[in-house]
């Protein structure tokens, strides 16, 4: 069924009626697989309408609307922000849920021993029964989305079913969704299958709540016929599921097949001094400042970045032996607290408008706040969970991981050509994570082996994007443990030969940074956020071949005078902190990732083992 809307914006001034939601009139062979695939997912479900997103300016206002008569979004002061809605999300649903996310590939082996593992057969009986009637009393929108420009030669597409009105209008902002992609799907375009309910039917008359959702929880990843099913959940990773669960975890197996490398990276354009450009690509885990990277603004004089994405990047061999890189998405879902213009300032401006903000906190101007955003709070809040907050309150205004969904094209430095379909070239490629102790700011990786060797070793401290203890370290290889949609090791070696397709002189140069080591007495040692332009300019620098690079046994350290430190007083103590290599430590370090690599048993590369053992032949060396 389809919603009409008025629609008070004709030339003319004269009301029109404009009809909302109905099936596509498109033709084409493949269109009556995408047909019958939404009848029997509605079926299924048994939603009271559905609606065929268009992705048209009008729709999102209808839908945006309709979520604030609903009590679903609080509409922001236009006069501080404008086109700008607050959610409030149920306070058990604020963050992916890695317990709950399952990758059913045929073989157990094939998830690997990182992954939850699920019987493609078995699970999909569960599915069924639990979507059985989930959209019941609800409307079963149906919205087709590409990733990357719609038809470009990296590109995917594929088509989320949802329950949920707040993830419409969320997709709507971080992808490309409209009818050209149901044209491609009519032309024959292969597409990737995806189903959401927040598993919360309404009976007749039944009252609605502000956050549907469930206490159970299912992400499941179906590799080999490119599904995934999320129930239960209304948020991030878990509700948009062009992201994670495709951009990443359905991708890096496509990629797998295809020769290319789905990654948990942003991607920048820095511009030097004398005016070239180069392109970086970066993988940090979840809260480590991807998108504070990708919005950098320098601190050293006459150096740029230009913005091309903040969280996830396809990574293409091209016929030149490059390494190119798209980012597959068209919106930010960035981290609210600890953004401020102290420490990004292009977040902060490009929040200025048409967000949608999750868990922030409230203030009584219509206007909202979270830690970061300026020095002092605000005399009086209502906080994340709807309740009145004031500064000596013990708990913070915002939750931990409250984000905001803002278009990428409202970055005030986003390049111009961010939505290339053929990408960019990549001069490097940087690994990182949270670690307070034992890995220096940065360090060069010898070659690309080693380089992945690096990559594989990524420890981290868990943040509060998702569930589980705040500040435990753990193994997140690249990035992306929780991201990968295949078995990790397996990942290692296809990161092997994607290298051996590169031609060596022109392949990107890996370095490994740490923006988070801390002092004995607690303290970051690095002033980070804008003075990491500093780290670029060295890594930029040993690209052009211009300093030379202390060999240590981890890689390769800048001398420390290389390192612009001009404006910054950095003490001569924490410097030599931030690059200590402690040798005990280290060897500890490589026992762990022993221990690691043994739970792949014999399927991580041997070119990574023999690293492994270089490795610790060199710590051992005097
Ligand atoms: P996801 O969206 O979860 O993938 O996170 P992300 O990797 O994009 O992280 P983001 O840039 O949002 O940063 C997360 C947190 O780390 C924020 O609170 C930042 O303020 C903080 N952060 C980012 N960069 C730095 C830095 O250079 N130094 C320090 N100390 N903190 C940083
Ligand atoms: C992350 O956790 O890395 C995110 C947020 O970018 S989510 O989309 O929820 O995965
Ligand atoms: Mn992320």
């Amino acid at each position: 069924m389809a919603i009409a809307d008025t629609d008070t914006r004709t030339s003319t001034g004269v009301l029109s009626t404009v009809v909302y939601g109905a099936r596509p009139a498109a033709e084409g062979p493949g269109l009556p697989e995408l047909f019958a695939w939404v009848d029997e997912i509605a079926a299924l479900t048994q939603p009271d309408r559905i609606h065929w997103v268009d992705g048209s300016r009008g729709e999102n206002e209808l839908l945006l609307r309709e979520q604030v008569d609903e009590g679903k979004l609080i509409k922001l002061n236009p006069e501080w922000r404008p086109g700008s809605y607050l959610a409030r999300s149920h306070p058990s649903d604020v963050a992916r849920t890695e317990a709950r996310t399952f990758i059913a590939s045929e073989k157990e082996i094939d998830a690997g021993p990182t992954n939850n593992w699920a019987d493609p057969a078995e699970i999909r009986a569960t599915m069924t029964r639990i979507f059985t009637g989930s959209m019941r009393g609800r409307t079963m929108y149906v919205v087709p989305f590409s990733m990357g420009p719609v038809g470009g030669p990296l590109s995917h597409i594929g088509v989320q079913i949802t329950d949920s009105a707040y993830a419409v209008t969320s997709i709507g902002i971080m992808t490309r969704v409209g009818t050209d992609v149901v044209e491609l799907i009519a032309a024959g375009s292969p597409w990737v299958r995806t189903v959401h309910s927040v598993g919360a039917p309404l009976e007749p008359g039944q009252q609605d709540v502000e956050w549907p959702c469930n206490d159970e929880k299912y992400i499941v990843h179906f590799p080999e016929t490119l599904e995934v099913w999320s129930y239960g959940s209304g948020y991030g990773g878990n509700a948009i599921l062009a992201k994670k669960c495709f951009a990443l975890r359905i991708a890096s197996v496509i990629g797998r097949d295809e020769g290319w490398l789905a990654e948990h990276m942003l991607l920048i354009r820095v511009i030097s001094p004398e005016g070239k450009a180069y392109h970086v690509a970066a993988a940090f885990p979840s809260a480590c400042g991807k998108t504070n990277l990708a919005m950098l603004r320098p601190t050293i004089p006459g150096w740029r970045v230009e913005t091309l994405g903040d969280d996830i990047a396809w990574l293409r061999p091209g016929e030149d032996g490059r390494l190119w890189a798209i980012n597959p998405e068209a919106g930010f879902f960035g981290v609210a607290p600890g953004t401020g213009e102290s420490t990004n300032v292009t977040a902060v401006e490009t929040l200025w408008g048409n967000t949608i903000f999750t868990n922030v906190a409230l203030r009584p101007d219509g206007d909202v706040w979270w830690e970061g955003l300026t020095d002092e709070a605000p005399a009086e809040l209502i906080d994340w969970e709807g309740n009145p907050w004031t500064p000596d309150a013990d708990r913070p205004a915002a939750h931990p991981n409250s984000r905001f969904t803002v278009s990428a094209a409202q970055c005030p430095q986003i390049a111009a050509d961010w939505d290339a379909p053929e990408g960019v070239p990549l001069d490097a490629i940087l690994f990182g994570g949270r670690r307070a102790t034992n890995v220096p700011l940065v360090l060069e990786a010898t070659d690309w082996t080693h380089g992945v060797f690096l990559g594989s070793t990524i420890s981290s401290e868990r943040t509060a994007a998702a569930e589980g203890t705040v500040g435990e370290l753990r193994r997140d290889p690249f990035a992306m443990l929780p991201f990968c949609g295949y078995n990790m090791a397996d990942y290692f070696g296809h990161w092997v030969r994607v290298g051996q397709k590169l031609r060596f002189d022109r392949a990107p140069r890996i370095f490994q940074v740490n923006w988070f080591r801390k002092g004995t007495d607690g303290r970051f040692l690095w002033p980070g956020f804008g003075d990491n332009a500093r780290v670029i300019d060295w890594i930029i620098r040993r690209i052009e071949g211009k300093v030379p690079a202390v060999e240590s046994p981890i890689g390769r350290l800048p001398r420390t005078d290389d390192l612009n430190l001009e404006g910054i007083e950095v003490p001569a103590a924490d410097l030599e902190e931030l690059f200590a290599i402690d040798r005990e430590s280290w060897l500890a370090e490589a026992d762990l990732t022993e221990e690691f690599y043994d739970t792949f048993g014999d399927r991580v590369p041997s070119s990574l083992r023999a690293e492994l053992s270089s490795l610790r032949y060199r710590l051992k060396q005097g």
